[in-house]
């Protein structure tokens, strides 16, 4: 298939294509592989997949795209509310899991089958995946991407950073998210080159896997630098890249003076891949994204709605065009996720200079967390604690954090005695663990302005401290 074609042109003397946390597979028998589970899932529209960090994830994502299948891959660590709205938002006929307790009826992945059924090639408009992501508010929404838009963000990635088959690819990032499972796993298969998944982002294991090309969310990066001798064993490599949240610039300069390379940074969204990057053959600035990959074009919108000068110094929204952006969020319109002349509004705020180099300043909605590159919608959060009953009120803010970049942190006020761990457990169980605050501060009351909206700055400062 054209989207995964280095897959199909990668021989069996290469060794293995991708292995997982340990378990290898080599091009031909992922292939084989991935054609009995479409053998099982051919003719389902839309095709769930238990993301876990395993080689059965990539099997079972790749068998359901060669079927022609939408893809959906839910949280491996899903909690029971977060699994089911997936489930049903989706409308996913077959689930693929080896974990009938979780999804019951579910199809199991097997890894030694083997079939060699073709199919017919998905339409570059068809829908390749359906990739949940927070709002503000309300459950995640379903992004979908077509074949011809992952195609044409993984390529501009190709051309930005150089990448090619003789790239060997190594990272532990999740497999639910546009950046493990996108560009981490179907970015190895279309461009060719073998895939090191390191089952965690460890440090020692990120060292170990000798790799040419290497991704990471900045916690990751923090991570690696504390320890120094996994730091140095990058020094090899071609390539260190870091995306998903802003990569703090002493964190990018600690990593220049361990591995001698000055890490690519790179900005994107689940709604439209990677849009803005530094080049491999070209700078890179601590604190700056670099400048729009091939095929993107960036605007700036000043708060009154007019075009914002490329000063460097003028903030405004940014805005985004490109052809790797969403068809549409499931279950919605196109037009709904577009401007009318099609441009999509990403809600960060950033400065354009002159020479044409991004910088990312902030968001514009405090309501959206970004906790180890994890994107968590407040309002989410709130909802699920106010599901406890021992919880009358809630309101959560991101609080800067240097290992998580930012924490989720709840403030709530209670009708009866409950423990800090019951409500972080349980909001871990309903929703996912990564969403689950990292402290809960019990308060009188939350401080209101006079229509009766949370004054969410007010518990960022005395409240916190209090
Ligand atoms: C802890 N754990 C719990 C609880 N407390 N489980 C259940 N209930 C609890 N109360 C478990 C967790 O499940 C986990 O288990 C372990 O304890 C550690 O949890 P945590 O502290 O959250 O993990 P961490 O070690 O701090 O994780 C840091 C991390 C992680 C590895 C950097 O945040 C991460 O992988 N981030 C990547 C996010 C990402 O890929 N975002 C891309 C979005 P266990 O370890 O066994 O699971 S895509 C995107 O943003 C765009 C397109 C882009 O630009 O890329
Ligand atoms: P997600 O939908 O999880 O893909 O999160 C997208 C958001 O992550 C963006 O809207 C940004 O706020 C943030 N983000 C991603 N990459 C970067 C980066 N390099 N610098 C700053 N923020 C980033």
């Amino acid at each position: 298939m054209r989207l995964l074609r280095g897959l199909h042109e990668h021989g069996t003397d290469h060794g293995p294509a991708v292995n997982v946390n340990g378990r290898g597979l080599s091009a031909d028998r992922l292939r084989n592989a991935a054609a009995a589970v479409a053998a099982d899932v051919h003719g389902s529209a839309t095709v769930a997949v238990d993301a876990t960090p395993t080689l059965e994830t990539v099997v079972a994502v790749t068998g359901a795209l060669l079927a022609g299948s939408a893809v959906v891959p839910v949280p491996a660590d899903a909690g029971d509310t977060e699994r089911a709205h997936i489930l049903r938002d989706s409308g996913a006929g077959v689930t693929l899991s080896n974990r009938p307790e979780l999804f019951p009826g579910a199809v199991p992945v097997d890894v030694a089958r083997t079939s060699g059924n073709g199919y017919p090639e998905p339409a570059a408009d068809a829908c390749a995946l359906v990739m949940y992501t927070s709002g503000t508010t309300g459950n995640p929404k379903g992004v979908e991407l077509t074949h011809g838009a992952v195609e044409a963000g993984l390529d501009a990635l190709a051309e930005a950073w150089d990448w090619t088959a003789d790239d060997r690819l190594v990272h532990g990032l999740p497999l639910f998210h546009v950046h493990g499972l996108i560009l981490g796993v179907l970015g190895a298969l279309r461009h060719g080159s073998p895939l090191t998944h390191t089952g965690r982002p460890r440090p020692a294991a990120y060292a170990a896997a000798r790799g040419t090309l290497y991704f990471g969310v900045p916690t990751v990066w923090s991570r690696i630098c504390q320890e120094p001798a996994a730091a140095r064993a990058l020094r090899p490599a071609r390539l260190l890249v870091s995306g998903s949240a802003p990569l703090p610039a002493p964190v990018f300069e600690r990593l220049f003076a361990l591995t001698g390379h000055k890490p690519v940074e790179r900005y994107g969204m689940t709604e439209t891949l990677i849009t803005i990057s530094s080049r491999a053959d070209g700078e890179r600035r601590p604190g700056q994204v670099g400048v729009p990959v091939t095929g993107v074009r960036t605007r700036l919108l000043a708060e009154d709605g007019t075009e914002a000068p490329r000063d460097g110094e003028t903030i405004g929204e940014l805005l985004v065009k490109g052809p790797m952006l969403l068809r549409r969020y499931r279950g919605q319109s196109a037009e709904s996720a577009r401007t009318p002349d099609g441009w999509f509004r990403t809600g960060d705020l950033a400065r354009i200079a002159p020479d044409g180099w991004h910088r990312i300043v902030g968001r514009a909605s405090t309501d959206l967390i970004k906790c180890g590159g994890y994107r968590i919608g407040a309002g989410e959060v709130e909802d699920a604690l106010l599901a406890h009953p021992a919880v009358r009120e809630a309101a959560v803010i991101g609080v800067p954090d240097e290992d998580l970049g930012e924490a989720v942190t709840a403030f709530v006020v209670t009708a009866a005695p409950v423990a800090e761990r019951d409500l972080i457990d349980f909001v871990a169980a309903r929703l996912n663990a990564h969403k689950r605050p990292r402290a809960v501060h019990f308060v009188d009351a939350l401080p209101r302005n006079a229509m009766g909206k949370v004054q969410k700055k007010r518990l960022a400062g005395p409240m916190l401290e209090a």
